[in-house]
């Protein structure tokens, strides 16, 4: 008997989903690779500066440049164009997808361990929202396990998984991960690593532990991390927004991307 499931159930029981195939059209790949070029050498073509945090002051290890949508409409044109938008309302079964936040991840190559990023859960670093999110990471190039790729442990968004890690910010993810396996024995720490082509794109439920490892190649591994949302998201009373409550009704800020 086939036995077939559905892309939310799927999501519902590992946490993740990855199109290990371009589903983003070369043009738009074309246009937002500019753009990403233009954005780190500071040039903003809707004249909206982004919020640029590389890990220390070398902006030559990892990069996390923030509001990269604000910043560029080849990328604005991406992200609305490409249907990841669609994608995301299939998996959470949701009418409407929200974009309420962008991240470049830039890894050039040769920095070893200061190009990770530490197991986290996402909702651990932006505590301040409830609903039905989602993370799209959009591969500008193709990712590869060397390229220090974005690796998932399945099923650890469920509530019953380990508990949560040290966070982005702790680099060491191996002692990381010991620590935790050795603490939980009762828990499986299975990654999988996300292999992308060019325009490949996974999925990752808000509470998902994950993170990556070094760039060993000599070319920088760029991703596109997507803030996602159904129309149940809230903002939570009595916590820290992030400035949130300011634009999250804004359509240049959080814009509708699909319903
Ligand atoms: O690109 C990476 O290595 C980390 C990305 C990430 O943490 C995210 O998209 O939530």
């Amino acid at each position: 008997m086939n036995v077939v499931t559905t892309r939310s159930e799927q999501f519902a029981e590992t946490g993740f989903l990855i199109f290990d195939h371009p589903v983003i059209s070369d043009a738009l790949l074309k246009g937002a690779q500019a753009g990403i070029r233009a954005i780190r050498q500071g040039a903003y073509d809707t004249g909206i500066a982004p919020v640029n945090f590389a890990t220390s002051s070398d902006q030559h290890t990892l990069q996390r440049i923030s509001k990269v949508h604000v910043a560029n409409f080849a990328i604005r044109q991406l992200i609305s164009e490409s249907g990841v938008g669609k994608l995301a309302s299939e998996i959470l079964r949701a009418k409407q997808i929200k974009l309420w936040g962008s991240q470049l991840y830039y890894k050039p190559p040769g920095k070893g361990i200061t190009g990770n990023v530490g197991w986290h859960r996402d909702s651990q670093h932006i505590d301040c929202f409830e609903g039905d999110i989602i993370i799209a990471w959009i591969a500008l190039d193709t990712i590869l396990e060397q390229s220090g790729c974005l690796k998932y442990i399945t099923a650890s968004h469920r509530q019953d998984s380990f508990p949560t890690p040290a966070g982005g910010a702790f680099q060491n993810i191996e002692q990381e991960s010991h620590r935790l396996t050795t603490e939980n024995p009762n828990y499986q720490w299975e990654e999988v690593n996300v292999l992308l082509p060019a325009g490949g794109v996974s999925f990752h439920h808000w509470d998902l532990i994950h993170g990556s490892g070094p760039n060993l190649t000599n070319k920088p591994r760029i991703g596109l991390s997507l803030g996602l949302a159904s129309d149940n998201l809230r903002i939570k009373e009595n916590t820290w927004d992030f400035g949130f409550k300011a634009i999250i009704n804004d359509s240049f800020y959080c814009p509708i991307i699909y319903g």
